[in-house]
């Protein structure tokens, strides 16, 4: 079930399911210390995907624009800890995808609620480019949008299910991406919601 989508991107199908209760009752842990928003994009636009995090940082917008912070500006606390087992979930899912090392210090908790949709996009906010994003599909199923180095490079539609994992690095870490508007459904653990996990080493 690993499957290469291109160099250096790999799903891992399936890789996270026998995980999910224990994920699913982190994120509630999470998200009772640091609520989903939706973020303000630099434009001004309310993104209609929900926003948390967890780890010593947190990626967020504002008008001022992206960047990750110590600190929760919903709240002013730190962000809750990145529990250790997400961090040695997502060390081991990158270790299978041939980057060893992976000590993520950035958990994005993103909620995607029938409707909603993440526009095209490249993750550029982290300061090493050589080191992988890991990213966690519990739920609902969506449709991933999977471009190319350049906005107008034509995309890709890749299915993303509950329990998938992939791992994007290398020469796929500045892919631009994006996640079609989610269909509605009731998913048996989450309920008519997806929710993605990514993590980062952000600095
Ligand atoms: C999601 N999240 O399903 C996706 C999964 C985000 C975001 O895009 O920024 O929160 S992570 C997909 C990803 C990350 C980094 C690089 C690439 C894809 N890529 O090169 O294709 O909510
Ligand atoms: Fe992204």
């Amino acid at each position: 079930r690993d499957q290469v989508l291109a160099p250096g991107a790999m799903l891992l199908g399936g890789f996270a399911r026998d995980d999910a209760l224990t994920l699913l009752a982190a994120i509630d842990d999470i998200v009772a210390l640091a609520p989903f928003r939706r973020m303000t994009t630099p434009g001004g636009r309310a993104m209609s995907v929900a926003m948390t995090n967890c780890g010593q940082a947190g990626w967020v917008s504002d008008r001022a624009g992206y960047r990750y912070v110590p600190a929760d500006p919903a709240t002013g606390r730190p962000w809750p800890a990145l529990p250790p087992s997400f961090a040695a979930l997502a060390a081991r899912a990158a270790a299978r995808a041939g980057f060893a090392g992976f000590r993520p210090d950035a958990c994005l908790v993103n909620r995607y609620d029938p409707g909603t949709r993440l526009t095209l996009h490249q993750d550029r906010n982290e300061r090493d480019f050589s080191r992988p994003i890991v990213s966690v599909s519990l739920g609902l199923p969506a449709l991933f949008l999977w471009g190319g180095p350049a906005r107008t490079d034509r995309v890709r539609r890749v299915p993303l299910e509950h329990g998938d994992v992939v791992v994007w690095g290398g020469p796929a870490r500045l892919t631009y991406h994006g996640i079609h508007t989610l269909a509605d459904g009731t998913h048996p653990l989450t309920g008519r919601v997806r929710l993605n996990l990514t993590f980062r080493q952000a600095r």
